[in-house]
């Protein structure tokens, strides 16, 4: 706590997950500066509303009202509180896969995001993963071993699925 300040106690799961883009720019953010708004990020947030716009089926609609009264998600360690909701939801029985969209120019520009971007995505749905776990089994929801990324183009073209399992019980401490 004390290299950040008595000040702030609480962050976003993908303010931390940029600590493997830049340790810098991640410690910036976490400290309250605010990051640029951007072509590339305005561009992406019309692909992430689009898919987000999906329509759900009876089982997700249930699953997300449950979830809309636990909102803010949000999970505590060493005295931060952790906030982060994942983009989208897989409902499989009482089964829950988390996912997170991320989106690209094209197929060409796959080999940049899986170098610079898919360690903080990974970072990112493993975070949501273990905000979300105590938040779907208190709802009677088991969540998946398995976190989604999901990488689009801009203009809305399926490109990539990574898949990523949580992190093991006995190294969270030391990853957070
Ligand atoms: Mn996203």
């Amino acid at each position: 706590m004390g290299f950040f300040g008595e000040k702030m106690q609480e962050t976003k799961a993908h303010v931390l997950a940029r600590y493997w883009y830049c340790a810098e720019e991640g410690k910036l953010l976490f400290q309250g500066v605010k990051g640029q708004s951007t072509e590339t990020k305005e561009k992406g947030s019309i692909v992430h509303n689009w898919l987000g716009d999906r329509p759900k089926n009876k089982t997700e609609q249930k699953l997300l009202a449950l979830l809309e009264r636990e909102k803010p998600f949000c999970r505590e360690i060493h005295g931060i509180k952790i906030f982060g909701s994942p983009d989208d939801f897989r409902v499989n029985k009482k089964t829950v896969a988390l996912e997170e969209f991320k989106s690209v120019h094209g197929f060409s520009s796959l080999s940049w995001f899986e170098r610079f971007e898919l360690c903080c995505a990974s970072c990112q749905i493993k975070v949501y993963m273990w905000i979300l776990e105590p938040i779907l089994q208190k709802l009677g929801y088991k969540l998946s071993s398995e976190g989604h990324v999901l990488v689009y183009s801009y203009n809305g073209r399926f490109l990539k699925k990574y898949r990523f399992t949580m992190i093991e019980r006995k190294w969270r401490m030391n990853f957070l």
